[in-house]
């Protein structure tokens, strides 16, 4: 899979956090244990697994043997492949990027950690706040620094042609709830 690629849910579009062994992390708040998802094409892809929201804003997705990905036009383009090596916690101040279905490649930086952000749903904590622009269905994409995996997009205000700030739900606490490994 592809971070920043669509994915479905019933009607509901987000986006491919990152490959682990067995499938790929992505945002909670995009679909409960046992939803279906659909890739691009429409096909099914796989179930969700685990996901917790609110408290986290966190879920990782199986991917099935037999569905790739095909890198995808959302009307602005695709995004050039990132190499992912690690997941080594940026420090505030840091460059992050963020690759999303809706909005694909954008960057910032990170301005805050250990934040609590309120959605009507209910408070997610522990999340990290930066001056990276995110629309909706950007959710679930993910945020790097450099070659380091960092978080999943979660929300927050503004868009693209503005700007705004987006907190994402930092990968390594995904990672480490589930037992999984980045691919
Ligand atoms: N929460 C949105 C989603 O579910 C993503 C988003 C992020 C929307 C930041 C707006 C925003 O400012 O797709």
């Amino acid at each position: 899979t592809v971070g920043g690629d669509p994915y479905y849910t019933g009607n509901v579009r987000c986006s491919i956090g990152f490959s682990v062994h067995g499938g790929f992390v992505t945002a909670g708040h995009c679909g409960r244990a046992g939803q279906q998802v659909r890739g691009w094409d429409n096909s099914y892809i796989g179930d969700f697994q685990g996901s917790s929201f609110p408290g986290d804003d966190y879920a990782w997705v199986n991917v099935g043997s037999g569905w790739w990905t095909v890198p995808v036009v959302l009307g602005w383009g695709t995004v050039p492949d990132q190499l992912v090596r690690g997941s080594n916690e940026a420090p505030v101040g840091a460059s992050v990027c963020r690759s999303g279905s809706t909005t694909r490649w954008h960057c910032g930086r990170v301005l805050a950690k250990n934040e609590t952000v309120n959605y009507s749903q209910g408070a997610v904590h522990q999340m990290t706040k930066t001056s990276v622009c995110a629309q909706g269905g950007d959710s679930g994409g993910s945020f790097i620094s450099g070659d380091q995996a960092q978080g999943v997009t979660s929300g927050g205000w503004g868009n693209c042609s503005s700007g705004g700030e987006t907190w994402y739900q930092p990968v390594n606490e995904i990672l480490n709830r589930y037992g999984l490994r980045l691919h």
